[in-house]
């Protein structure tokens, strides 16, 4: 079997490739360069919105996940033209490239950016989509073009919406990165770990590596055609994430809350039983593990 990751310098993306170097041929494409020595001579730089830089990379290729994306809501926010080009018009063209390629199966990282603020948790994968920015709205979008090429083109395909998922190759200069991803460079640093609001809202997060595992799941699986959310199922609060962080900390410092996020949502969980159900899917690091793992 041969796959190609775009966005395989990005945080899923060089897990996905670590997961799969192992017994795949497998190539990886990017607009960066990769920061992992192992994964040097497989990164090779194309743009997912120029398809010209890419077909050559998917020669015998079987399989495509396509990570490659703008993935931060508050450049949505900046830059919707920017943000659709690269979400929207890049999977459009990685969909064209796959078909011209022959490639069999596009699994589509999308995000649950996609369902907005939720009418109900655990957010199941027929929940109302009503994203809350371009960001989602992009992801959204480019899951129905994903779906109308398949449809329309034939083209076999799997949706996967990761809920907040984190790790060590986060981007922690990156303003905009993850709580958890924050909280550990706040204990690190000896600062108070800055809580928005109550600290009372939920998310459902889960490590990279598996994202990474449900993804190959997806990727070598007979099922075809399906949506599915990878999550744990479980809601942890902001402010039993402080303590978990402060648990495996080398530092104890205060905890602030300061004003809550405009717009945030309240709850986000998500319902696991369709990945369990169809990829056997279930998360294996708990959280307790996954934030010791950050530091
Ligand atoms: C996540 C995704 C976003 C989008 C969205 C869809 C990340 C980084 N972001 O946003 O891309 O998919 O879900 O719903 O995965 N918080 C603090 N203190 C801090 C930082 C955050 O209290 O220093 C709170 C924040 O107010 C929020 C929660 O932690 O209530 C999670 O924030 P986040 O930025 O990690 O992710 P989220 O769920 O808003």
């Amino acid at each position: 079997m041969k796959l190609a990751i775009t966005g395989a310098s990005g945080q899923l993306g060089s897990y996905l490739l670590d997961e799969l170097m192992k017994d795949n041929e497998v190539v990886g494409v990017d607009i960066r360069p990769t920061e992992h020595e192992a994964h040097r001579n497989l990164v090779h730089r194309a743009d997912v919105r120029t398809p010209w830089t890419m077909t050559s990379w998917l020669k015998d290729v079987d399989v495509v996940v396509h990570c490659a994306a703008q993935v931060s809501v508050v450049n949505s926010i900046l830059d919707p033209l920017g943000d659709l080009d690269t979400n929207v018009r890049g999977t459009l063209c990685m969909l064209q490239a796959c078909k011209e390629m022959g490639v069999g199966r596009l699994v589509y990282i999308s995000s649950a950016a996609v369902y907005g603020n939720p009418v109900r948790v655990p957010l199941d994968e027929s929940h109302p989509k009503r994203p809350m920015s371009f960001y989602g709205s992009s992801k959204a979008s480019a899951e129905d073009y994903v779906r109308v090429f398949s449809d329309t083109k034939g083209l076999d395909y799997m949706i996967v919406r990761p809920f907040n998922f984190f790790s060590k190759r986060a981007d922690p200069t990156n303003p905009y990165s993850g709580v958890i991803t924050k909280f550990v460079q706040m204990a690190l640093a000896g600062k108070p770990i800055t809580i928005e609001g109550d600290g009372e809202q939920t998310r459902d997060f889960l490590h990279a590596t598996d994202v990474s595992a449900m993804v190959c799941k997806a990727a070598f699986s007979s099922v075809k055609n399906e949506t599915l959310n990878c999550c744990s199922g479980k809601g942890t609060s902001i402010n039993e994430l402080a303590k978990a962080v402060l648990r495996a900390s080398p530092n104890q410092v205060d905890i602030l809350h300061v004003a809550p996020r405009l717009g945030d949502i309240r709850h986000s969980v998500g319902d696991v039983s369709k990945a369990r159900k169809l990829l056997d899917f279930e998360p294996k690091m708990s959280l307790d593990q996954g934030v010791a793992s950050m530091f």
